[in-house]
């Protein structure tokens, strides 16, 4: 995972892997290497996709689809329904057919370095996008386009705060917490920065009471949440990992006969549009954004690792946070 340490050590990585990317470039001057803008060689882009798990992923997929056709590109796009398995042999596959460019996203952080080195020994540029990976060679992919996850644990901490006191909510807050699949990037940032403004500035009155993965799913989250209400009845907020696990949690809030947003304050992480609607109906209480639509940035990185040009080690997507009284006036105009 890219973080401020690593981030410098990671400079390093982009010469090597702009070097890499240079004898890509070099490996394929023997064809021409246009886009498919105007005539010769289109740019042939190979993308493996976590899987279909929630509207935020659906959303992203549409992204990478609608822009790589606008690019010019030649996609070949594998959706590896939340197997790791499935990602590596679909990285495997594109190195076989001799891609331009691998991008992915993993579903989780670790290994991945087998992969990414058969695709670095055939002088395949890896662009990771969404999700990072931990790697003690940074020189296995080139860049990452997504967001701060540590930071979006860190404002979902903060956002809670302004909840908490427009709920009139006194004394100690009991909070459950729906995890994101277990090993992912998000789960581990978001955990990690909700908790680090928690022991920060709210040590003595919050409290995880408990916490367990909903697997980025809306069934997840049901399932988990009802098993919360049953061992912790009095639990005051739930922060979830994302949307869909929040409003599969409200189902099951609404069946033990309390009141989402009322009796239970809740506060996800995405920003799709069924968050925004449940957000509107008064059901969830904020929601921190999470931009899934990175296909465009994704295509730009993509020509330029292929051209060898240098990017920068992390490209991060602009993202809001909304509390609920903006909901019904934000809904018209979400674009995912
Ligand atoms: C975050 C992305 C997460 C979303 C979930 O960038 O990886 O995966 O928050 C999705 O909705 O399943």
């Amino acid at each position: 995972m890219l973080n401020r340490r690593n981030f410098l050590t990671a400079a390093v990585g982009v010469v090597a892997a702009t070097g890499l990317a240079a004898c890509a470039k070099e490996d394929d001057s023997s064809s021409s290497s246009d886009s498919g803008s105007g005539g010769g060689k289109k740019l042939v882009l190979g993308f493996s996709q976590v899987g279909s798990e929630s509207g935020w992923r659906s959303a992203n997929t549409d992204s990478v689809k609608e822009a790589a056709k606008e690019a010019g590109y030649t996609l070949k796009f594998s959706d590896a329904q939340q197997k790791q398995e499935n990602q590596i042999s679909a990285i495997r596959s594109y190195i076989t057919q001799g891609v331009d460019v691998i991008a992915f996203s993993p579903v989780v952080v670790t290994g991945w370095d087998a992969v990414l080195k058969e695709a670095k020994a055939k002088k395949i540029p890896v662009v990771l996008t969404d999700r990072s990976v931990e790697t003690s060679d940074e020189s296995l992919f080139v860049t990452l386009v997504g967001s701060d996850f540590t930071d979006e644990g860190r404002r979902a901490a903060k956002i809670l705060e302004k909840v908490l006191e427009k709920a009139g909510h006194k004394g100690p807050v009991k909070i459950a917490q729906l995890e994101g699949t277990t090993g992912a990037a998000p789960a581990i940032e978001r955990a990690k920065g909700f908790k680090e403004v928690m022991d920060a500035d709210h040590a003595d009155d919050w409290k995880i009471v408990v916490s367990q993965t909903g697997d980025f799913t809306r069934a997840g989250g049901k399932q988990v949440m009802a098993a919360f209400l049953q061992s912790n009845p009095d639990i005051d907020v739930l922060f979830a990992h994302n949307d869909d696990m929040g409003i599969g949690a409200i189902q099951a809030i609404e069946a033990a006969g309390k009141k989402p947003g009322k009796d239970i304050l809740i506060v996800t992480v995405d920003g799709v549009k069924d968050g925004f609607i449940a957000m509107s109906e008064g059901k969830i209480n904020a929601i921190v954004e999470c931009n899934p639509l990175l296909g465009p940035q994704l295509m730009e990185v993509v020509q330029k690792v292929k051209d060898g040009e240098t990017v920068e080690r992390w490209i991060k997507t602009e993202e809001s946070d909304f509390m609920q009284d903006q909901a019904k006036a934000a809904l018209p105009t979400r674009k995912y």
